[in-house]
């Protein structure tokens, strides 16, 4: 039987724009008539331009509320848009490194032309929670800046989209499905989404090595590992690979069932958020935790008691250690980057190793062309956020393994490792204050506040606490590509101190409702200054956030006394 296309006349909607990571809104404005069916269309558009017709996409996301339904419109446009082949992850479910292996990967020898990943990331889901649609592009990361500028220049002019109304594809079920659209083939496979990523990580680290840390064969004690999925992506993952492959406790894997609402919870593996797992770790019965975002491309490292790993400092070990990791003994190392808000402790690193180093606006996407070009290997944010070169999106269950890696290799405790870090390089001690759902407007003038008084506050000393702080400039981030030469402006203010300090503002690129506004802030402690160096990180930058609170004039603005989230 053959399917026909229809075609639906439609009105643009006004906010379709994508943020940091892809357009994210509340569940129920998804679900207003022509609102995912808009997007969808704009996305096979703007995203696969000349490439539509044809193309091959990967499609999954993260399990929470709407996925199903938003695969079926997928399936449903692509069919009708002349896409040729769809892999989609059996319930529609990937995380989101996956869906960037898969795309670099191929697919039975056919190369791959993008992906739609189905997600909000950290945000919390279920009926009343968020969703969220991200365009990966062939190279297996998010696209850029130029592309979804594309995308949403298609949605403000959107008037019709097509669509195949009768196409019932079962993606509950592995296996092929072949459709007759209009006299054209169309196929389906639906996928299993966990085999080809846990091949991938088999590939990248020594897991004989890591299960011989595991079971105490390495050291003559056990190594036990407490793992935190929050109901999010990658507990399908976790599970196969710690337990199946890694041979740790399967108790000792919480929250590894994939939940539309993340059990109510908030997937942001933070410390306040993943406070269960904090709590656990903090019982001293586990050398290692890790907790993991809903899409599975974040991570929080912890060591025994609950020592907590900033990711600046996280990435910057991984990076000193990055021979321990077998991927990276068979290549060659280049450079390593980070976002602009992420301390600068890898920067140490680079600078003792000779390798380039890079500062990129807030996002994953800024990275892509760096790797591409050869350039830059290991990147990662201090949101929580660390990756290499082996796909284009950040990598959660990556990160825990290259620190099980690094850890197999040099036998000692978390704590340890990273306080030798500081010994040697000194220490980038980091925090971030997030105010969270603000009033737009509120955050809107806070931020006009401060940049107009930019000029004025340089060479300027603030003080708090008795602490003095000499403003050596203070501007609002930009950033030239180095590859293709595009530019990135207002990607946050940031006020440099003369002794090497800084806090930076910025407002967040992912919420669906009222503002978030972030402050980062955070200073350099050298190796030599033993007093200080292993002080808790809130009383050593307390004078500086002062600083930039009464700077900011933070409470008047939003009405905010104090953050909702401090990392
Ligand atoms: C946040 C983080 C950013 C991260 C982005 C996507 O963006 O700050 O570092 O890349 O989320 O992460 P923003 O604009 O809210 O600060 V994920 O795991 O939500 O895809
Ligand atoms: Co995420």
């Amino acid at each position: 039987m053959s399917l026909s296309v229809t075609v639906v006349p439609t009105k643009p909607f006004k906010d379709q724009k994508p943020g940091t990571s892809g357009l994210r809104k509340k569940v129920p404005e998804f679900q207003q008539q022509h609102y995912t069916e808009n997007f969808i269309q704009a996305v096979l558009d703007g995203g696969l331009s000349d490439r539509k017709n044809g193309a091959v996409l990967v499609v999954g996301g993260d399990g929470r509320f709407l996925c199903m339904e938003a695969a079926n419109v997928i399936i449903k446009l692509a069919a009708a848009n002349g896409v040729s082949r769809l892999i989609v992850g059996q319930n529609a479910f990937f995380s989101t490194p996956a869906v960037s292996a898969l795309i670099r990967k191929g697919f039975e020898g056919r190369q791959i032309d993008g992906g739609i990943i189905l997600t909000a990331s950290h945000n919390p889901g279920g009926p009343r929670g968020d969703f969220g649609i991200k365009f990966n592009c062939d190279n297996g990361g998010p696209a850029p800046d130029g592309v979804t500028n594309r995308i949403y220049e298609i949605t403000t002019k959107i008037s019709e989209y097509r669509i195949v109304n009768d196409l019932q594809c079962d993606f509950t079920q592995i296996g092929r499905y072949e459709f007759n659209v209009e006299g054209r083939n169309f196929v389906v496979d639906v996928v299993d989404p966990v085999e080809d990523y846990v091949k991938l990580m088999q590939q990248i680290f020594d897991f004989d090595k890591i299960r011989q840390l595991l079971s105490g064969k390495l050291t003559g004690s056990r190594f036990k590992v407490l793992l935190d999925s929050m109901h999010g992506a990658t507990g399908p993952y976790v599970s196969t690979i710690l337990c199946d492959h890694l041979g740790a406790a399967s108790e000792d894997m919480l929250r590894t069932v994939p939940k539309p609402d993340f059990g109510n919870g908030h997937p942001d593996p933070n410390l306040t958020y993943a406070k269960a797992l904090v709590d656990r770790s903090k019982q001293g019965d586990h050398d290692f935790g890790a907790a993991f975002d809903g899409d599975g491309d974040r991570n929080m490292i912890l060591g025994r008691n609950g020592f907590f790993v900033t990711p600046s400092d996280s990435l910057a070990v991984i990076a000193d250690n990055i021979e321990a990791i077998p991927y990276f003994r068979n290549r060659r190392v280049s450079g390593f980057a980070r976002s602009m808000p992420t301390a600068g402790a890898v920067d140490l690193v680079a600078k003792a190793k000779g390798m380039e180093i890079f500062e990129t606006p807030t996002g994953w996407k800024y990275f892509g062309n760096l790797m591409d070009a050869g350039r830059m290997c290991l990147c990662g944010e201090e949101s929580f956020g660390t990756g290499s070169d082996h796909i284009r999106e950040k990598d959660g269950v990556w990160a825990m393994l290259a620190w099980l890696q690094i850890l197999a290799e040099r036998q000692t405790s978390v704590q340890n490792l990273v306080q030798m870090h500081w010994k040697k390089y000194g220490r980038n001690v980091f925090t971030r204050y997030d105010y969270e759902n603000v009033d737009g407007s509120g955050a809107n003038l806070l931020m006009n506040f401060m940049e107009a008084q930019m000029p004025a506050f340089i060479g300027r000393e603030l003080s708090a606490n008795n602490v003095k702080y000499t403003v050596a400039s203070a501007d609002n981030f930009q950033y030239k590509d180095p590859i293709d030469g595009s530019v990135a402006t207002k990607q946050g203010l940031r006020f440099l101190f003369t002794d090497g300090s800084r806090f930076v503002f910025r407002l967040s690129g992912t919420g669906s409702a009222g503002a978030t506004i972030r402050l980062y802030v955070d200073s350099y402690i050298p190796p030599g200054d033993s007093g200080r160096l292993f002080m808790d990180s809130q009383d050593l930058l307390k004078p500086l956030i002062l600083v930039a609170l009464d700077l900011s004039k933070m409470e008047q603005f939003t009405g905010r006394k104090a953050p909702t989230v401090i990392t």
